[in-house]
């Protein structure tokens, strides 16, 4: 059971404090927390956060480099800070058990990212990001991160007219090239993730969605050493329903670890809600079950409680709920595996592949001349209905 539910706590959302959000939501004030960008506010706040790991049961964690420690006025002084909170971090990991799903770098908050990181215009800005994730990598590898995730918050453009696209996604690749070699350099066993979104906090992200970073990854050729780390509230950013993106990456071998959270269908923007649609956690853990897992990946809650739930107890709610949900999920889609009726239903749809001519179409062993005579020979196709609301009475009989 544990495996299928690898659940991981988001440090970022649920404990960083009061800092600014960069989308400009409200964090909760809590009482650990003096509002302060002291190190011992943010080793108060690491301490708290493990607590709420053990009490929650919980056994991993994410967290960006800027949640965990605070900027100092040089990379020098900001990578001091970094070591003396991640041997916190290392400690707590040891007392408590709790390990780390993913580490990642904030390649987003900072002025100086405004033009993107990787796709920023200023070598001088590309260079200070990769120095960036070089530290990075070397916390993860420090705290055993299971992966390392990229995420291209400013990696994109504001406007078509001041971008050079061929160079900013040429530059990308060489930093994801560079990551690469340094993390095989240093004995990194981590997996890296590549976490896609539409658009927000920039007008246009280069890593799209799903297909579009699959697409990135072979036309550079690092599609053998990255994977997607799927966030389906970013996936319904990008218009797309739920559950697409994870069955999307998972059907190309590429899904690597699922932020699970869900927007509001009614907003068009990144709520980062806590998951409780068990519709929507059945259909994801349908996917994971078909690709048997998704370890070293997890379910990682990169989700907020809503700025009106000001009590601690919320925080236990929404992860012992999320949890649930995504518990249930996975009772259900395994009932839908072991009855069969939907693989049926998908398989008897396809049959015509089977055999036959249907059969040479997939081997690739026809061409456009043999199709016709083909057509000559049998004529029109009989219709066949595609029984989609016979499938979602199916499968609303899992709920
Ligand atoms: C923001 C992203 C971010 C990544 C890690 O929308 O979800 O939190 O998961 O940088
Ligand atoms: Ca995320
Ligand atoms: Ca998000």
């Amino acid at each position: 059971m544990e495996e299928w539910l690898r659940f991981s706590v988001c440090y970022w959302h649920s404990f960083r404090g009061t800092g600014a959000d960069p989308f400009g939501q409200a964090t909760i004030k809590r009482n650990w927390d003096d509002g302060t960008e002291t190190i011992e506010n943010y080793k108060r706040r690491l301490e708290a956060a493990f607590e709420f790991f053990t009490k929650l049961g919980v056994k991993y964690w994410t967290f960006h480099d800027r949640d965990i420690s605070p900027e100092g006025q040089t990379l020098e002084e900001t990578n001091r800070n970094l070591d003396e909170m991640s041997d916190l971090a290392l400690n707590l990991q040891r007392q408590t058990g709790v390990q780390l799903l993913w580490n990642t770098c904030n390649l987003f908050a900072h002025p100086r990212y405004s033009n993107g990181a990787a796709t920023n215009p200023n070598a001088h800005v590309f260079a200070y990001a990769a120095a960036q994730v070089k530290k990075g990598l070397e916390i993860g590898q420090k705290l055993g991160a299971k992966n390392f995730v990229f995420w291209g918050g400013r990696e994109g453009y504001s406007s078509l007219l001041n971008t050079d696209l061929n160079l900013e996604m040429s530059n990308m690749a060489n930093f994801l090239r560079m990551a690469l070699v340094y993390k095989k350099k240093i004995g990194f066993e981590g997996q890296l993730l590549i976490e896609p979104k539409p658009k927000e906090p920039t007008r246009h992200q280069y890593d799209y969605d799903a297909q579009t970073v699959m697409s990135f990854l072979r036309q550079f050729n690092l599609q053998n050493d990255f994977k997607l780390n799927i966030e389906p509230n970013h996936t319904t950013l990008a218009g797309h329903g739920y559950e697409h993106d994870v069955v999307m990456a998972s059907t190309f071998g590429i899904l690597g670890s699922i932020d699970a959270n869900t927007g509001s269908p009614d907003l068009g923007w990144d709520t980062d809600q806590f998951p409780m649609d068990i519709r929507a956690c059945t259909a994801v853990m349908l996917q994971v079950i078909r690709q048997g897992g998704v370890q070293p990946g997890g379910l990682n809650f990169d989700a907020k409680v809503r700025r009106e739930s000001t009590n601690t107890k919320d925080l236990f709610i929404a992860h012992i709920a999320a949890m649930d949900s995504f518990a249930r999920g996975l009772r259900n889609a395994s009932k839908i595996v072991e009855d069969g009726i939907m693989a049926r239903h998908l398989k008897e749809r396809y049959i015509s592949f089977e055999s036959g001519f249907g059969l040479k179409i997939c081997n690739g062993l026809t061409d456009l001349e043999e199709c016709e005579e083909f057509i000559h020979q049998h004529g029109e196709p009989e219709m066949i209905s595609g029984q989609q609301e016979h499938c979602e009475a199916i499968f609303n009989r899992y709920l």
